[in-house]
């Protein structure tokens, strides 16, 4: 890996970082990391995307996975690991920073990831499950680009429509409050395990909020102590 020296601070700059987002559902993963990829000119790989467009293509595995995630339970493991694994392969080879969203989401996929494409930082989100719960009611998706909007928070212009492409926006299959719920539950029971796995290698870092704006910035500041950012947060 190239790894250049930034004298001015004393601080040692990556050309290439490879991190992770974590956070309990509706948490802001994917607002987040539409933030850190623009600003840090990362790639982002969000699993849920991933299945959502299987699900949407109708492809046998689609339809295989969509029972579980229309019900707000994990696609299980050899599953997953089917489906994301070409793309960890790729990932690991990749010449530019990335940042993955919703993967790993069990211990046995912590430690494949850990052979497969290692990560430098790990950033978990924080936030209170009752600022959730109400949250995620309000949330529109794009499905083909995953653009995430909020009409409490980040609305789009127009209401009901994507702001790059005017295409109608969506609601998630997964977003209907018992779904919500288990999907909390899993979160709860899964997380702590893969946390600890993080935490031991010392590369995890916590971020603590009720908002996406109140936690961004912190994120921004501990990123670039890692890697130059592409736009400066003024
Ligand atoms: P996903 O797609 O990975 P989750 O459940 O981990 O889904 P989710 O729901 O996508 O996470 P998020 O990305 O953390 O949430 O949150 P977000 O979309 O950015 O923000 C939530 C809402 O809050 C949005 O409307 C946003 O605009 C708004 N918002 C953000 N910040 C603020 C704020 O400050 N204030 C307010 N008011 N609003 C705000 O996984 C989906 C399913 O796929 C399967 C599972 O079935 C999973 O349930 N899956 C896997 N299964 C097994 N293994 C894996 N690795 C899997 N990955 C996915
Ligand atoms: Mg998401």
């Amino acid at each position: 890996m190239k790894i250049t020296i930034d004298v001015s601070s004393n601080m040692t700059v990556l050309k290439r970082l490879q991190a992770l987002i974590m956070g309990a559902p509706g948490s802001g993963k994917g607002t987040i990391s539409e933030r850190i990829v623009r600003t840090f000119d990362m790639m982002h790989i969000s699993s849920g995307d991933i299945l959502r467009k299987m699900i949407r293509d109708k492809t046998d595995l689609g339809n295989e996975v969509n029972k579980f995630v229309v019900n707000g339970q994990l696609v299980p493991d050899d599953l997953m690991l089917k489906i994301i694994g070409n793309e960890l392969n790729l990932l690991s080879l990749a010449d530019r920073s990335w940042l993955l969203d919703g993967f790993p989401r069990t211990k046995p996929q912590t430690l494949n990831l850990f052979k497969i494409a290692p990560v430098q930082v790990v950033i978990s989100l924080d936030v209170p499950f009752d600022v959730i719960i109400d949250r995620v009611k309000g949330r529109w998706i794009h499905p083909s680009s995953g653009r995430v909007y909020n009409t409490d928070f980040n609305a789009p212009k127009i209401p009901g429509r994507d702001d790059i492409t005017g295409e109608p926006l969506v609601q998630r299959e997964d977003d209907k409050p018992e779904s919500v719920k288990r999907r909390l539950e899993i979160y709860s029971e899964m997380a702590g395990p893969i946390l600890e796995f993080y935490a031991e290698k010392n590369i995890l870092t916590q971020f603590s909020g009720k908002t996406t704006n109140e936690i961004w910035p912190k994120i921004y500041k501990f990123l670039a102590t890692k890697i130059e950012p592409k736009e400066k947060l003024t």
